[in-house]
């Protein structure tokens, strides 16, 4: 279990003054000065050797992704995009950041900033998250009005803006390319993948998008040195992340915990236990609503990381854990979660548009048995389809649901078909 020397969150619950007063008795801007004075290239160095992968969902390599910034200054201005736009079903630890915590937030957006050349970063809020923008937009002008940003932020003869962008509750927002286009101000629709935001993002700069909690977790790397990150976690799993817990546990909660906890421990030890006990577990959803469910038996030991969860055929995702116990209708949740990616899409392209729509009325009929028994493999094939023949990662979030579905839980969608049919027999 994670000891409290090694919590970055200590704000997360909201106990403590969320304000620059309270962010100060916190450690937040203590000397920021002097972590911008390590230079670029030295920040971008302890980053990568810290191992800090993105906390949005893909896991990519932070420091990595920083380095593909231009590194010589040019007239075409670098940007920082924060990505808050958290609408992943069964996610909400960003949410606690914004909303307890957003001067840690902002200190990264300086530092991260700074290390990658940006000339000023737009955090886009999801436009639900009313209360949480307002608290941000509050941190910021008390971040100008003590001059840690703007004109020469934190002293450092480096000049920075941050600005506060909401969003109007698109789910396909959170997808970086789409977000960028929201916030050039067009509609939300993804671009195509290369070139990379590193080389064309927003209003054709180069840009890096990155998660509210990656970027929230920087400066304190820096602080404390990329050794006692990597002592934390597992090789290429390293640090501390914030688990969203939910659905039938005793106490669901965000908590702040150490990677590669193993899931029985984050369920029993701080969600209080499953509903019913552990026996009763069904099934888990590990990383948010787009990753493949996990059923009970491979949940008594599976370790939470991303290579942990990948051998396990699902994903950390967002790390929002969904807890479903026996009294779950599994095939009713999952058609539940094909109607969320099919009002999603955004309809650009054809093997998605279609085959959410698809899916879904194939899932719906399956939640009543209501369909040939030669249909579960050309409902299966069709997820084939969608996978990885897409614009952006949507196709494979409403592909991998249904996969995982009929991967742990197809006697169940069979036993459905064989009692409709008898059903209806009786009924003739
Ligand atoms: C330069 C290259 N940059 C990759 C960058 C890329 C992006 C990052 C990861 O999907 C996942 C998705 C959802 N040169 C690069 C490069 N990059 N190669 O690295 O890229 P990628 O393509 O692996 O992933 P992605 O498109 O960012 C994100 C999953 O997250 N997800 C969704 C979460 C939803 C939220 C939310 O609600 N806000 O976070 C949950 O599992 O399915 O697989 O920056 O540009 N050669
Ligand atoms: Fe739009 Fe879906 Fe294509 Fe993504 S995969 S661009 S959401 S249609």
């Amino acid at each position: 279990m994670l000891q409290d020397k090694d919590r970055i969150f200590t704000n997360l619950y909201g106990q403590d003054d969320w304000s620059l007063a309270g962010a100060r008795r916190r450690g937040i801007w203590d000397d920021t000065k002097s972590l911008l004075a390590r230079g670029r290239e030295q920040i971008v160095e302890t980053v990568k050797e810290s191992g800090l992968r993105g906390r949005g969902g893909a896991g990519f390599p932070t420091g990595l992704k920083w380095s593909f910034m231009p590194k010589e200054t040019s007239e075409r201005p670098s940007y920082l995009v924060v990505n808050a736009d958290e609408s992943e079903p069964g996610s909400c630890k960003d949410r606690e950041i914004l909303r307890n915590d957003p001067h840690r937030l902002l200190e990264g957006c300086l530092v991260a900033g700074f290390a990658m050349g940006a000339g000023a970063c737009y955090i886009y809020i999801r436009g639900e998250y009313f209360h949480e923008g307002s608290q941000v937009q509050k941190a910021i002008d008390e971040a100008y009005e003590a001059g840690l940003i703007g004109k020469n932020a934190s002293g450092s003869g480096y000049d920075y803006d941050i600005y506060l962008h909401r969003g109007a509750g698109a789910y396909i927002c959170g997808e970086e390319t789409a977000l960028l286009e929201s916030l050039e101000g067009k509609k939300g629709q993804p671009r195509l993948k290369p070139p990379f935001p590193a080389a064309v993002g927003l209003y054709g700069c180069p840009t890096t998008i990155n998660n509210v909690e990656t970027i929230a977790v920087t400066p304190e790397i820096l602080r404390r040195g990329a050794e006692w990150w990597t002592a934390l976690g597992r090789p290429n799993n390293t640090g501390t992340k914030i688990f969203s817990v939910s659905g039938h546990v005793n106490k669901p909660l965000n908590v702040e915990e150490e990677m590669g906890i193993p899931l029985k421990e984050l369920i029993e030890k701080h969600a209080g236990g499953v509903i019913g006990g552990w026996d009763n577990l069904l099934a888990v959803i590990p990383g948010g609503s787009s990753v493949p469910c996990l059923p009970a038996p491979t949940c008594n030991t599976i370790l939470m990381d991303f290579d942990s969860l990948r051998e396990a055929q699902s994903g950390l995702g967002t790390a929002a854990v969904i807890v479903m116990n026996k009294s779950t209708d599994i095939v009713d949740a999952i058609a539940r979660l094909s109607h969320f990616y099919m009002h999603e899409s955004c309809g650009q392209c054809t093997p998605c548009r279609e085959g959410t729509g698809w899916m879904y009325r194939v899932m719906t009929r399956l939640v009543r048995g209501d369909a040939e028994m030669e249909e579960i493999d050309t409902l299966l094939d069709v997820t084939y389809q969608v996978e990885g023949h897409t614009i952006c990662a949507l196709g494979d979030a409403a592909a991998w649901p249904v996969q995982g579905l009929l991967r742990h839980f197809r006697p169940e969608v069979e036993r459905r078909i064989l009692d409709y049919k008898k059903t209806q027999a009786a009924a003739e």
